[in-house]
């Protein structure tokens, strides 16, 4: 079912967005990658994932947006940064670069405690198939956090994220 993007989406409403013109645009890609990311999701709860995106759009904040690249330019089969820093309430953009399919999913066991790696995942058997579909995702608690791209984490796409 389409729950865990609509939880992703569900938290930056909470944190809010920055409103620039290109947290707009972030937003409307994500709206518009819904759903082909939850194939199986009802009218009903695409139209309420839109509308939650919408309502964080418009929000004001101080939370920054961190793009990473899914594959690098060159064909590298890696997340670009793979190893980064972000602050509580940032917002994250995995962008399809190259090499794509491509997903992101937090490892159960190298997160913070009481984070739930489902809620704050893609669906593994959910791909990012085409250039530029974005997975965006808000993290709030501290704390390191692992993640990999399951068709590529035997290739070494993984990556690591401290929020702060
Ligand atoms: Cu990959």
């Amino acid at each position: 079912m389409g729950t865990v993007t609509y939880s992703a989406i569900a938290i930056s409403s909470f944190t809010g967005l920055k409103a620039t013109s290109a947290a707009r645009a972030a937003a409307k890609v994500s709206a518009a990658s819904v759903p082909r990311l939850s194939i199986k999701a009802s009218l009903k709860q695409v139209g309420a994932a839109v509308v939650a995106t919408a309502a964080s759009a418009m929000l004001a904040s101080n939370a920054l947006a961190f793009d990473v690249l899914l594959g690098s330019s060159d064909g590298g089969l890696v997340f670009e940064p793979s190893s980064f820093s972000v602050s509580s309430g940032d917002k994250i953009v995995f962008k399809n670069n190259a090499g794509f399919p491509h997903n992101v999913v937090f490892d159960d066991d190298e997160i913070p405690p009481g984070v739930d790696a489902a809620k704050i995942s893609m669906p593994e058997e959910n791909l990012l198939n085409g250039p530029g579909e974005t997975y965006e995702v808000t993290l709030v608690e501290k704390g390191t956090y692992s993640f990999y791209c399951s068709p590529h984490q035997g290739a070494g796409m993984v990556g690591k994220v401290t929020v702060n």
